[in-house]
């Protein structure tokens, strides 16, 4: 007798892509399990903000030169901690630290993933209950396996990414992760404490009606993005409109929520920061791999973000990011200039 599986928890869901392939090593369905995990325990704690000291700053700063807070803190060391704890990964970089930690145990240098996360992005909006997020890229090492990983395992181009991946604690918990097979969403069940499948297959609608852009920035950004801004706001029901403004500040919300109804989103350079504020590795690369796996696009303004081949570990991008057809559209300003 087959029992009808109607809901399938994470761990089920990764078992069975397993299935699929039989000559798998099921090394990347446990580091995603493992990743699973760790987003848990940051959710316990995530939904405590307020009622205990975990709120504030640490008093330190981090690489970018930021006030880190606790929770932040207590969010790298958990993902940290299951991976290197786990079996299916050599080693880390984190927004949070300096270097690269290269895990160098005989379990870990026989890994052949790296992974690349931002362990709590947007967490200058813990202490007013707005949604956060982990963002996660994992990638097959290229230095030989069986020897402890190294730097140039963390510097490859998000195109060489085999899984990526978010967490966005909000209203509900969820866990959106894509493989080059298709992105899947899975929603914590807080009865079971597992995330289940609830958005399976995930595509990202071709053309949408928001766009979303930090617009305190406007008279920063090049003319051309400018000239965007501008057409969205005056899109009307005969070119496609009207168009919606969106913007959380919290990246992982934001494209969380483009990537599901249809969107843009921006993050483009100003006068004083060319590059913008978003990080290449823990930010664009993750979400780059998955918005397009899903069908759309991500490109930094002149390239694709996938093909930019990082020189370090903290470097900056724009990032424009979503919907095709919108996207299309960006471009052709882009481009003209
Ligand atoms: P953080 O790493 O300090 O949390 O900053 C990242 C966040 C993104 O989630 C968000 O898109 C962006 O900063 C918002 O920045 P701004 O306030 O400049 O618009």
């Amino acid at each position: 007798m087959i029992v009808n599986r109607k809901i399938l928890t994470l761990d089920e869901f990764t078992l069975q892509q397993l299935r699929a392939f039989p000559s798998a090593t099921g090394e990347l369905s446990s580091l995603l399990r493992d990743i699973g995990l760790a987003a848990k325990r940051v959710n316990v704690e995530v939904n405590k903000a307020g009622l205990v000291d975990i709120l504030g700053d640490a008093g330190t700063i981090n690489v970018q030169g930021e006030d880190v807070k606790k929770l932040d803190i207590y969010a790298n060391n958990q993902f940290m901690g299951v991976l290197q704890h786990g079996i299916s990964c050599a080693g880390i970089g984190s927004e949070e630290l300096d270097e690269v930690v290269v895990f160098d145990d005989e379990v870990s240098n026989n890994s052949k993933y790296v992974v690349l996360f931002d362990p709590l992005d947007g967490s200058g909006n813990i202490d007013v209950n707005i949604s956060i997020g982990t963002i996660f890229g994992v990638y097959r090492r290229i230095s030989k396996v069986g020897t402890p990983c190294t730097a140039a395992d963390f510097l490859q181009a998000g195109n060489r990414q085999v899984a990526a991946g978010y967490i966005v604690y909000g209203s509900s918990t969820m866990l959106v992760y894509a493989t080059k097979r298709g992105v899947n969403g899975f929603t914590l069940d807080q009865g079971i404490g597992e995330f289940s499948l609830s958005h399976p297959d995930i595509k990202c609608p071709p053309s949408g009606r928001i766009y979303s852009v930090n617009h305190g920035n406007f008279f920063q950004y090049e003319k051309s993005v400018q000239q965007y801004i501008n057409v969205c706001q005056k899109k009307d029901k005969t070119n496609g409109g009207p168009y919606t403004q969106r913007y959380i500040g919290s990246m992982v919300a934001d494209v969380h929520r483009n990537l599901l109804k249809g969107g843009i989103f921006m993050y483009p350079g100003t006068t004083g920061k060319p590059k913008g504020k978003l990080r290449l590795l823990y930010e664009c690369n993750p979400f780059a791999f998955i918005v397009e796996v899903a069908g759309g696009k991500a490109t930094d303004g002149k390239q694709r973000i996938l093909d930019i081949v990082p020189t370090e570990l903290h470097q900056r991008s724009p990032l424009f990011i979503g919907s095709t057809d919108m996207m299309n559209e960006l471009e052709s300003y882009l481009k003209e200039a």
